[in-house]
């Protein structure tokens, strides 16, 4: 089925004078409806496994924000929790996954099926996509092997790179077996997601930045080229959009991946450079500093601008370099949408 949808038409290679709109982690914690959905569900997993308030809050930022695409309301660590890594979220802690994992379970979490526990998560995907306007796109999900396996070896996050490049040099056999098992159950996960309405997926990898070259390769480049081709082969009208945070012009390998429709840069890369070696391999994604959204008024009006022109003869995304981050006034959302639509400064 082809949309007429411009976020997919922008992932399909054409240019938009005025381009798609949606943001990283527009659902959650900065909106007050959000809040008041989720205080009601108990835990974050509840609202997560409970398909009409999951597909509710999907849905939130598209109300408010007439935005180009909803993402699926989901956690990146919902395979490590159904393949027997609980996870819980303590408050102002971050995620919890218990117990960590070690290296005889691989074997053990291969055998389990995770498409049975998480029917729920595709059943928030077919009531999204059948509220949802048809020229509105649906994205699915996963986050990338890599950054997935970090949690499920610290149990939780961890934010000290020595640690994780460690973990790599001690036991790279179990690390990057591990990072098989995610890579074939992300495959799976995906697919049915896609089999489920999505009509465009991407891929997380949060923690890819720091990594020196080899590794970076092994445990997030190879893995995302495996996922990406495998959706290409399986689902080939699909888009895979990858954003492997904090690579710096390592971007251009993932931009180039058989596979890969559209590649999110994060708030440090520079835009003209992004421009300059990515736009010709592949549609561009995001950049602007969530903390400018924070900020918002003119210093965020000025710096989208910069997008705005940098782009706006090649097939880009409006998105930022990272997620919006709780303490965003919805109103600046808002105000950046308004500007983007009504053109940039030129209109002003
Ligand atoms: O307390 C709450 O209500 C839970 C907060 C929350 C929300 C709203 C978490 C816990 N996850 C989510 C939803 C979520 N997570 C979505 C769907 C909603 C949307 O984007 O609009 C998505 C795409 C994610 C992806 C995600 N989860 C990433 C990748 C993106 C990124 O921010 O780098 C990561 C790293 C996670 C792990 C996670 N889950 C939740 C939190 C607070 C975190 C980050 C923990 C950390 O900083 O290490």
């Amino acid at each position: 089925m082809t949309r007429d949808s411009l976020f997919l038409k922008t992932l399909a290679g054409k240019a938009a004078a005025i381009p798609p709109i949606w943001f990283m982690r527009q659902a959650g914690r900065y909106l007050p409806e959000y809040r008041e959905l989720r205080s009601k569900a108990g835990s974050f997993l509840d609202l997560c496994f409970d398909p009409a308030l999951a597909s509710e809050v999907t849905l939130q930022p598209i109300r408010r924000f007439d935005l180009d695409a909803a993402i699926l309301f989901a956690d990146i660590l919902l395979i490590p929790h159904v393949l027997g890594q609980q996870l819980s979220f303590q408050e102002n802690e971050g995620p919890k996954l218990d117990p960590v994992i070690r290296p005889g379970d691989v074997d053990r979490f291969r055998q389990r099926d995770i498409l049975e526990p998480l029917e729920p998560v595709f059943e928030t995907v077919r009531r999204t996509r059948a509220e949802l306007a048809p020229e509105k796109a649906l994205i699915g999900f996963a986050g990338a092997p890599w950054t997935v396996a970090t949690y499920m070896l610290a149990g939780g996050s961890l934010r000290d790179m020595a640690v994780l490049r460690q973990w790599h040099y001690r036991d790279e056999a179990f690390l990057l077996e591990l990072i098989d098992l995610l890579t074939e159950k992300t495959v799976d996960y995906l697919i049915a997601q896609i089999d489920a309405g999505a009509d465009a997926v991407q891929l997380f990898d949060s923690w890819a930045g720091g990594l020196p070259w080899p590794v970076l390769d092994k445990v997030s480049v190879r893995p995302l080229e495996r996922i990406a081709m495998a959706i290409e082969k399986a689902r080939p009208e699909t888009p895979v959009i990858l954003f492997p945070k904090g690579v710096g012009e390592k971007a251009t390998e993932y931009a180039c991946l058989g596979g890969c429709d559209a590649v999110g840069i994060d708030y440090a890369m520079d835009p003209t450079w992004a421009r300059a070696h990515l736009s010709g391999h592949t549609a561009v994604q995001g950049g602007l500093d969530p903390m400018l959204v924070v900020a918002g008024g003119e210093r965020m009006e000025k710096a989208a601008e910069i997008y705005l022109k940098l782009f706006h003869d090649v097939p880009y995304i409006f998105n930022l370099g990272h997620g919006l981050t709780p303490d965003t006034p919805p109103e600046h959302v808002g105000a950046l949408v308004d500007f983007i639509r009504g053109g940039g400064l030129k209109t002003k």
